[in-house]
């Protein structure tokens, strides 16, 4: 016989974690699927050396259950992934989780019933399971981008990714190792590896912007004072365009309207904050090209002053837009390239040709490798969800409706896909802000839609083809207005050779987060809904 559930959650990540206690919460019986071993999604995956959360820990946490709040003890102003997952773990066993999950069972088909309003959902072990509804919380970074370099099986020392780093310690020490990638994990692992190794060589691509994130112990008095007033707390970082940081606002003056002493004082006092409050310093500078080369050139001076060799310091120097790929938050990150046993390599100017069986040729010349570590991302916010081969009405797969870019109705919906939720999907604010607020707006919102149509005995709900429409060109509008899509990011696709060009995320977390509860007040407007028997 078939176990039905009124609810499969695919994923337990943060966010799957928190909408299997919000469904528990709203009355209905709840099966999540986790494909690893573990809970924890982004954090049971990237255990790489150096790997720390770039949100503050006081606003990087659930805000569901106010008892869990005040008894977790944070330690530092960003939590270590080994911390993170101490407080998954804390979560999981606080609310019992782990009763409604099944491990190491990756989700392979979802196909829709639609006489029965049923989803049928596949593992990749062959079984199968019945649900009403499915909740995808599969994240955004999850599926991992390894570049498709010839000879890599010819490569007679390890091969690592960042995401999907080894349980057990990796030895580096002694050994000569060459990272390729310096986004966010590149910025990460660099200087944690260049501790350990007898040469580490950066293979770079694209110089990306490294803010200092000035990490530290936690002042206690910061925590008791969060703590004092938690709900004002998030009530005030839910008003903010990124959901977070609210204790130091935006100054919205214009860049242009201050003394060239006065704007660099300004930079000064927010590039000593410490992570990404830079961007904060004046209100133009994520909408106005010239405002923005202002601050990019500030860092490009900080980059010259720390770097000695002046030539590595130009290499570093990025030339895109701050912030148009998601800035870095690092530690020691450009002094890294002080240390006389690392070096930079530019594979920009001389691409990566091929791995050989010990190191890696580039167009310029070989490098000796030990271990080749792969820091390059993720088939971002579509690509675990195109992994599952996903089967709406009339057996419609969603990867022909996506073929274009993905189309979702307040990123939570797609039309020909009823009683399928997105959260943080493409066309919600998601990466663009502290994703822990965006899962919980979600995990709520999609907790509470769950209720009402138990309530008024609903058999299924589905966006609009004319809502997906209406949000599409909404989230290009607001996104049009901001510098976002004028570099090559994976927020676009584009770091996914032949994945279309859409810029995916909502710019905006308060306005989103309103129209979301207009449209639950109004009945829940731009879905279909459909009456049982009817
Ligand atoms: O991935 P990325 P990431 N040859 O895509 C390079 C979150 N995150 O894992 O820019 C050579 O940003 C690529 O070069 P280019 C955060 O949201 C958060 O670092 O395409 N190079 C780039 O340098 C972040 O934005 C945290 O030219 C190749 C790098 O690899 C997101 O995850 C920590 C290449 C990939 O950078 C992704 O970050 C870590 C090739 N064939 C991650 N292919 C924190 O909270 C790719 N690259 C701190």
């Amino acid at each position: 016989m078939t176990v039905s559930f009124d609810v499969v959650v695919v994923g337990a990540g943060l966010a799957g974690l928190q909408m299997l206690h919000q469904a528990r919460e709203a009355g209905l019986s709840v099966r999540v699927f986790e494909a690893g071993a573990g809970p924890g999604g982004t954090w049971y995956w990237n255990r790489y050396p150096g790997a720390r959360c770039d949100v503050e820990s006081l606003e990087y946490s659930y805000q569901f259950s106010e008892e869990l709040q005040q008894e977790w003890e944070w330690t530092r102003r960003y939590a270590s992934q080994p911390e993170i997952l101490r407080y998954v773990d804390h979560v999981v066993e606080r609310f019992d989780l782990d009763r409604d999950i099944q491990y190491d069972t990756p989700v392979a088909a979802l196909t829709y019933d639609e006489p029965a309003c049923r989803w049928t959902v596949r593992t990749e072990a062959g079984d199968e399971v019945v649900a009403r509804f499915v909740v995808l919380a599969a994240g955004c970074l999850s599926s991992v981008n390894m570049p498709d370099i010839p000879g890599r099986e010819t490569f007679s020392g390890e091969i690592l990714h960042t995401a999907r780093w080894p349980h057990e310690p990796v030895e580096l020490s002694g050994k000569r190792v060459g990272v390729v990638g310096t986004g966010s994990s590149g910025v990460q692992v660099i200087p944690a590896i260049a501790e350990e190794a007898k040469e580490l060589y950066v293979f770079q691509r694209t110089a990306a912007y490294t803010l200092p994130a000035r990490d530290q112990p936690l002042d206690p008095g910061l925590q008791a004072a969060v703590k004092a007033d938690y709900a004002g707390f998030r009530a005030r970082n839910n008003a903010m365009a990124t959901a977070g940081l609210s204790r130091y606002p935006t100054n919205p003056s214009s860049v242009f309207l201050v003394s060239a002493a006065e704007r660099e004082a300004a930079f000064e006092y927010f590039w000593g904050l410490g992570g990404p409050l830079l961007l904060r310093s004046f209100g133009d500078l994520m909408s106005d090209a010239a405002a923005n080369e202002l601050v990019a050139d500030f860092i490009r001076g900080k980059i010259r002053r720390i770097v000695k060799d002046p030539g590595v310091a130009e290499l570093l120097s990025p030339k895109q837009p701050v912030g148009c790929k998601r800035v870095c938050v690092g530690t020691g990150y450009y002094e890294t390239f002080n240390r006389p046993h690392v070096r930079l390599v530019d594979v920009a100017s001389a691409p990566i040709e091929e791995i050989t069986p010990d190191g890696m040729r580039t167009a310029a010349g070989t490098h000796g490798l030990d271990t080749i570590v792969f820091a390059t991302g993720f088939d971002a916010m579509t690509g675990a969800l195109l992994g599952i081969d996903i089967r709406g009405r009339d057996a419609l797969p969603l990867k022909d409706v996506w073929a274009d870019g993905p189309r979702t109705y307040l990123g939570l919906g797609v039309p020909g896909f009823p009683n399928l939720f997105t959260m943080t999907g493409p066309g919600s604010p998601s990466v663009l802000t502290n994703m822990l607020v965006a899962i919980h707006q979600h995990a709520t919102w999609i907790g509470d839609c769950l209720k009402y149509l138990a309530d008024h005995g609903i058999a299924a709900i589905e966006a609009t083809p004319e809502a997906e429409e209406a949000w599409g060109l909404r989230v290009n509008e607001v996104a049009g207005r901001t510098l976002f899509p004028s570099c090559d990011s994976w927020y676009l696709g584009a770091n996914i050779p032949g994945k279309k060009r859409v810029f995916m995320p909502f710019v905006g977390f308060p306005a989103y987060a309103q129209t979301c509860a207009e449209v639950a007040a109004g009945g829940y407007q731009g879905f279909a809904l459909t009456r049982t028997g009817t």
